[in-house]
């Protein structure tokens, strides 16, 4: 809905839209985007148009509705929702004595290799927010009115700054796994 505030789409533009905007704090495959594009439209959300594509055939175009603005601007009212702990990093590191040792640093450096390579995803998302290089971002300027550009630019890079510090924090503990792995398992 946050993309489809900015302009109408069909389900394969937000789908690659998604990619390069939200899909870095929300990941949701092909599969899920579909069918909840058309369960919005039956809730009227959103309305669906259909546009020629090619000689003989057409495409859906969805648009945001006033019912579905209201219910976006009334979701980001509603109380922040946590879920329970499920995260399957901390429950090996939990059980280690069971890993061999070099099984127990294959896991730390893994999670620092992966949490690395998110931060420096979010790194180069953070360039194009500050540079106006984010395709998304720079359409949803446009339609904005010009007192609200500095909050709504402001918002995206404050959340991946969330982030950025988040995989340090990951990156640092797993260091000081490989760190315990030695002094209890014995550097090998
Ligand atoms: C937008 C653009 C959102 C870039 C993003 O992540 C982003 C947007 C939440 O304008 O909707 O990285």
């Amino acid at each position: 809905m946050a993309l489809l505030s900015v302009e109408p789409m069909t389900g394969y533009d937000l789908s690659k839209r998604f990619e390069s905007s939200v899909a870095y704090v929300w990941h949701a495959p092909d599969s899920q985007i579909y069918p909840e594009l058309r369960r919005m439209e039956k809730g009227e959300l959103l309305a669906a148009e259909e546009i020629p594509w090619g000689p003989n055939s057409k495409k859906t175009r969805y648009r945001i509705t006033e019912s579905g603005i209201a219910a976006f601007r009334a979701w980001m009212n509603t109380p922040l929702e946590y879920s329970r702990e499920r995260d399957p990093v901390h429950l090996k590191a939990a059980y280690l004595e069971w890993a061999d040792p070099e099984s127990a640093r294959a896991h730390m450096q893994a999670h620092i290799y992966y949490h690395t390579l998110r931060r420096r995803q979010w790194e180069g998302m953070i360039n194009e927010l500050r540079t106006g290089t984010n395709v998304m971002l720079s359409k949803r300027l446009a339609v904005t009115p010009e007192a609200d550009r500095r909050r709504t630019t402001a918002y995206k890079i404050f959340t991946y700054e969330g982030l950025i510090a988040r995989a340090e924090t990951e990156i640092e503990w797993a260091r000081r796994g490989l760190k315990l792995v030695d002094s209890l398992d014995g550097a090998s």
